[in-house]
């Protein structure tokens, strides 16, 4: 009988501890940076369904993890809104000016779906080449986290524009985050109907929220899609990563009733919750630096989470994205290590 370990782990009946890892398609893969120079930009790139299809399958063929990730971006969705997304080779991503706070006021931000048909094209080849015992998880960034790319136009250290738009006309910015909400939940539920078995939701920048902050954009509007989702898919499994805010999200697991939190680097499991005591699976949280040091330290490192999290809802994976200087040897190592459990 096929066993999907990853899906198994959010019924409790998982044989050893499962793992993937965040952004294991990439630059630190040489047949990744080879694929990547076939489409001319990255966001053409993410759009083309069999190139996005091929890197989500290359890090499974090459280790294979317990789970692919669908290979897009969170910025697909300001994308759909109708801003251009413009990815600048040392700098990251530039979005277009949108005069949001006058399209808000007009009612004319538009969600066009349609124009991501193409990442659900490529969940269906991914799909149909993915090994059976792997499983897909679809995914895409939180209203908060999207809201700070759209309003900033960019990355950013401190995203002022956004935390300034959301004190000085907040009820524009609940709008704001109302409209992305519905988005969020529709395309994940179109992702789940081209073929997603669990969907990751990224709230990157939600550690720069005060308390009331968090609440507000984060855990109300996070919570709202989860519930949605849950009508459709009650057996789906939603994960949520909560960046730089675990704490305020483990806390409030019954309101939010997400399936899975991922933890950040800044987690220590030695002080999370036993199994019995949450219904809630925890990922996570190796920091990514530690696949750059010795192997050594790795090793003992690994070794010491998976004997902190033996038989306690987990499953294995960093607590942020890889990084591209990481030496593939490592991830060898790592899943060995980890599949032996
Ligand atoms: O060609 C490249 O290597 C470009 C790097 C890259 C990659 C591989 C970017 C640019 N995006 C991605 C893919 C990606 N992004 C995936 C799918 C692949 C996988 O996980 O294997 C996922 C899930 C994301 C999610 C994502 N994109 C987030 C949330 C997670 C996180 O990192 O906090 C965010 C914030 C983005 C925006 C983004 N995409 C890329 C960059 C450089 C950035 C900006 C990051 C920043 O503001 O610092």
């Amino acid at each position: 009988m096929i066993k999907k370990e990853f899906l198994l782990t959010f019924k409790g009946l998982n044989s050893r501890t499962s793992l993937w890892l965040m952004r294991q398609a990439g630059r630190y893969l040489p047949e990744y940076r080879e694929l990547r120079v076939k489409a001319k930009n990255f966001m053409d790139f993410c759009f083309n369904p069999e190139l996005a299809a091929e890197a989500t399958l290359q890090p499974i063929r090459r280790f294979g993890f317990d789970a692919a990730i669908i290979f897009s971006d969170i910025l697909v969705i300001p994308y759909a809104f109708g801003q251009s997304v413009d990815f600048i080779e040392g700098v990251g991503p530039k979005l277009s000016s949108l005069p949001l706070v006058d399209i808000l006021n007009s009612d004319r931000l538009i969600f066009e779906n349609n124009k991501l048909l193409n990442v659900f094209k490529a969940i269906k080849i991914v799909k149909d080449q993915l090994p059976k015992e792997v499983s897909l998880i679809g995914f895409s960034g939180c209203p908060w986290t999207l809201a700070c790319y759209m309003v900033d136009q960019g990355s950013s250290k401190d995203f002022f524009k956004t935390r300034l738009l959301a004190v000085t006309r907040p009820d524009l910015f609940q709008k704001l985050i109302n409209i992305l909400a519905d988005a969020v939940f529709l395309y994940l539920k179109h992702q789940i109907e081209a073929g997603a078995e669990a969907v990751q939701l990224f709230d990157s920048w939600v550690g720069l929220l005060p308390p009331d902050g968090v609440w507000k954009w984060s855990i109300s509007p996070v919570s709202s899609i989860i519930s949605k989702l849950k009508n459709y898919y009650p057996s789906i499994p939603i994960i949520v990563f909560p960046k730089g805010n675990y704490q305020t999200y483990a806390d409030n697991y019954h309101i939010h009733k997400a399936d899975a939190i991922s933890a950040d680097t800044t987690v220590d499991f030695s002080k999370v919750k036993i199994a019995s005591e949450r219904p809630y699976v925890i990922q996570g949280n190796l920091d990514p630096f530690d696949l750059l040091g010795a192997t050594s330290a790795l090793k003992n490192k690994v070794d010491n989470t998976l004997k902190t999290m033996q038989g306690k809802k987990f499953i294995f994976n960093l607590g942020h994205g890889i990084l591209p200087e990481t030496p593939i040897d490592n991830v060898y190592r790592l899943v060995e290590q980890v599949k032996a459990t």
